[in-house]
């Protein structure tokens, strides 16, 4: 929370702050504008002491993370999808806009979307200086969220390697290095030797078909555990007040003379002025509910994991040429991915010869590993934009937002995303940050072509 709102005031407001807050009616704005926090709705607070005093009562009397609302019949505004990015993004809307009266609507359980089905690597490795602008944004949320929700994220910067096999790999690796050291991004590059250090169960092997030849490190980069940020943004965007609605479909919109009224859904019609869509591999669906087309494809992307291993593997290894990428969560399971289904669909999973090759480029790479069982796979629906890169945008619909395009990859972006997405609906003007990715880049022609560092599930 940045200090220096507090500069302006002076040192008698701190000690009548309250009263001084609750004489001013529109007391949210002010809170939002010097960054106080509304403690009078904050959820019982996670600590060692709750920890102890409910252990004590055979833990039968913990709050409930978030409440079930029932719809009300008008909000200011309205998201749609609760996925990470949809509850981070009405997180910050109450928080840093002062916006309390909003609902997300999600058709089925928050989280159960990409956000629970990713592979959960974060990283800020990307070529072009728009993307750096968001993905070091959110990279440097990462280590303060657990803080900031008072909700374990398990972020565990741990390091993401990304491996160099060919000639044209060292080449894109030394040119996205170069790019990232003038962003003031940091980015090392390792030699063989240097990787077999970094992660010794590697086969550096030189007689194999794809020889590692060196490799990209960021070492600030890692994981996060997916759940835990979506309940993080849930229980923290509930506490400022925003109504959470789950099992609730937003079926069409309410759209009257260019702008929206309100949202048709299974469980009524409710009435705003507002709607920001955060449906990830359904965001093409909602764009024609409101007689719009996005240049997004929807396709399955797939993960599985393994039988639980002793700590074997201490980093993120990302192969684009031999075409996968792993890591060990805190269970010990091996989470393993690969690329995407070629074809377009919205069921949730995917087929089984991405699986086949998914094993064959990991026991190339590590095989230590090839007598391992795997034990559960599943997909997601990532929505994917010619450019591998996100839209975050105003429509010519006024009050319709949208936030998708994310792929294969935006759950590292999902606080930055969030953050810089509930600015642009707040405030009817796009974040700086969010800017370069309107929709209008696909008729400007300022593309912002990412389709190698989107990496291999791509
Ligand atoms: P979601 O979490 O999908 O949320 C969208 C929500 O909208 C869903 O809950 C859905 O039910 C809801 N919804 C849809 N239609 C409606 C409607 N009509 N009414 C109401 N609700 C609706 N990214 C990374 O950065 N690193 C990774 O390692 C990584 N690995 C991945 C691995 C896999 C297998 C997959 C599938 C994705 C991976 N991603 C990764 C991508 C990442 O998961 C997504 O970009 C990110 O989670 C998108 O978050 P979201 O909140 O936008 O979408
Ligand atoms: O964007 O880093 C990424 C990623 C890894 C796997 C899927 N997406």
């Amino acid at each position: 929370m940045p200090k220096s709102g507090y500069k302006i005031i002076s040192k008698n407001y701190f000690l009548n702050r309250t009263s001084i807050l609750q004489g001013i009616k529109n007391r949210h704005k002010l809170k939002a504008l010097l960054h106080v926090p509304d403690c009078s709705k904050m959820r019982q607070n996670y600590s060692i002491i709750s920890l102890a005093r409910n252990a004590l009562s055979f833990h039968k009397n913990w709050e409930k993370a978030w409440r079930s609302p029932d719809p009300k019949p008008e909000y200011d505004a309205v998201i749609v999808g609760a996925g990470g990015h949809g509850l981070a993004t009405a997180y910050y809307m109450a928080k840093e806009h002062g916006l309390t009266n909003i609902a997300v609507l999600e058709k089925g359980w928050l989280g159960g979307g990409n956000t629970g089905r990713n592979t959960t690597i974060v990283r800020a490795n990307y070529l072009q200086d728009e993307s750096t602008g968001i993905y070091a944004h959110a990279l440097s949320m990462w280590p303060k969220l657990t803080k900031e929700l008072n909700y374990n994220v398990m972020f565990s910067p741990r390091g993401v390697i990304h491996m160099a096999h060919t000639e044209g790999d060292l080449k894109e690796i030394a040119r996205r290095h170069n790019a990232n050291r003038l962003q003031g991004v940091e980015l090392e590059f390792l030699t063989p030797q240097q990787v077999k250090k970094f992660c010794p169960i590697i086969n550096t092997a030189r007689d194999v078909r794809y020889p590692v030849l060196g490799a990209s490190l960021q070492r600030k980069a890692g994981v996060a555990r997916h759940d835990a940020v979506a309940w993080g943004y849930a229980r923290g965007a509930d506490a400022l007040g925003v109504d959470i609605i789950q099992n609730c479909e937003v079926t069409g919109f309410d759209i009257e003379n260019g702008e929206v009224r309100g949202v048709c859904t299974t469980r009524g019609n409710i009435k705003t002025q507002k709607v920001g869509c955060v449906t990830a591999g359904h965001s093409s669906v909602m764009a024609e509910m409101a007689g719009l087309r996005l240049p997004v494809e929807s396709h399955p992307l797939q993960a599985l994991v393994s039988e639980p291993l002793k700590p074997i593997m201490n980093t993120v290894l990302m192969s684009n040429t031999v075409h996968v990428y792993l890591s060990q969560s805190d269970k010990g399971e091996l989470v393993i991915g690969a690329g995407a289904d070629l074809f377009n669909s919205y069921a949730q999973r995917g087929a089984f010869n991405v699986i086949e090759h998914q094993m064959g480029a990991l026991t190339e790479l590590f095989p230590i590993f090839s007598r391992i069982r795997m034990m559960r796979s599943w997909a997601g629906i990532v929505d994917i934009c010619p450019d591998a890169s996100p839209l975050i945008t105003k429509t010519p619909i006024k009050g319709l937002y949208f936030n998708c395009g994310w792929g294969t990859g935006g759950f590292k972006a999902t606080p930055g995303s969030g953050h810089v997405f509930a600015h642009t609906i707040a405030r009817d003007e796009p974040h700086t940050i969010a800017a370069p990715f309107a929709l209008s880049r696909f008729s400007s022609g300022r593309l912002i072509d990412e389709n190698i560092a989107a990496a291999v599930a791509h």
